[in-house]
């Protein structure tokens, strides 16, 4: 699995703000209005303890201080603790944290020790991008196309049929999509089929994934895709609105779906 890079998250603030804006225009709410309508919370006198974790690859740069800042521009309290790992486990709990943020290479959770709801990166990922394309103001139907169906796309994949579209995917991974279509009832897709969509959610590590046939004109690409799946050439010439961001939409996800 490709891990965040400290440059991924170089001006961090600037990348939200971009997004932010996209969102609203092609929305109408922002992160902020999508997550309180999405799980019906509002951020409180939570606080926030981010353990830095030692495991694996290591400490990330900017990572726990990203994390940070994506706690406070929600309005909530954080601490980042002065010890990593378990020591730092036993920091912030003892200094009163309410939900915990932590992440090895593997697994990213955010958990609440008040309320005991805890949720992955990948599942609150996946049903925020996938919140955020269907609710595409300018859609021409209510089929929307997934890209990917690893652990972000399926999550994905599952909010958006509970909530009633006709969700298309396409994944080479034979299983994935065998399954999804088990266990979610999409309709598999591919290219031959010459089906477009002006919404799609691509959740898939490798650039180039959306080809020209795939998409309509003035459509919404919705991705957390790192790197972004749609060539800036496409995107250019079928005037893509682009949702892309490496970090805090779905850390904003993560938080908003355990308070
Ligand atoms: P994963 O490895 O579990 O799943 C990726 C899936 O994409 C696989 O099933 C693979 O077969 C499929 N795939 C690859 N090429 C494809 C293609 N051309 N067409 C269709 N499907 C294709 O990965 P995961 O965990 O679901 O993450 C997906 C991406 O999202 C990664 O780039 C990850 O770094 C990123 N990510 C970004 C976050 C953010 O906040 N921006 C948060 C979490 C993940
Ligand atoms: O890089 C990743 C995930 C992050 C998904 C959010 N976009 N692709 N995970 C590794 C995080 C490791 C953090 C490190 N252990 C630290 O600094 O604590």
């Amino acid at each position: 699995m490709a891990l965040l890079t400290p440059r991924d998250l170089e001006n961090l603030s600037l990348q939200l703000e971009e997004s932010d804006a996209t969102i609203k225009r092609v929305t109408g709410l922002d992160v902020r209005g999508i997550c309180e309508e999405l799980y019906g919370t509002r951020p409180g006198a939570q606080k926030i303890g981010i353990i830095p974790i030692t495991s694996g690859e290591g400490v990330i740069g900017n990572f726990a201080s990203s994390l940070l800042f994506i706690a406070q521009y929600f309005g909530l309290e954080g601490t980042i603790t002065e010890h990593p790992d378990i020591t730092g486990y036993y920091e912030a709990v003892s200094q009163g944290a309410d939900i915990i943020l932590m992440a090895d290479d593997h697994m990213f959770v955010a958990h609440n020790l008040r309320n005991r709801k805890i949720v992955s990166n990948h599942v609150a990922t996946g049903v925020i991008y996938a919140e955020i394309a269907s609710r595409f103001r300018e859609a021409s139907s209510k089929d929307i196309l997934v890209i990917g169906l690893g652990k972000v796309g399926y999550a994905g994949a599952a909010h958006l049929v509970k909530k009633g579209f006709n969700v298309y995917a396409c994944d080479p991974n034979r299983e994935f999509l065998d399954k999804a279509v088990k266990e979610l009832g999409i309709n598999p897709y591919c290219r031959e089929d010459r089906k477009r969509f002006s919404m799609v959610l691509e959740a898939t590590p490798n650039p180039d994934t959306i080809s020209e046939g795939m998409i309509e004109e003035r459509c919404l690409v919705s991705t957390p895709g790192i790197p972004c799946g749609l060539p800036p050439e496409i995107g250019k010439k079928y005037r893509v609105d682009l949702v892309m961001e490496p970090l805090v939409i779905g850390v904003a996800s993560m938080l908003y779906s355990v308070i």
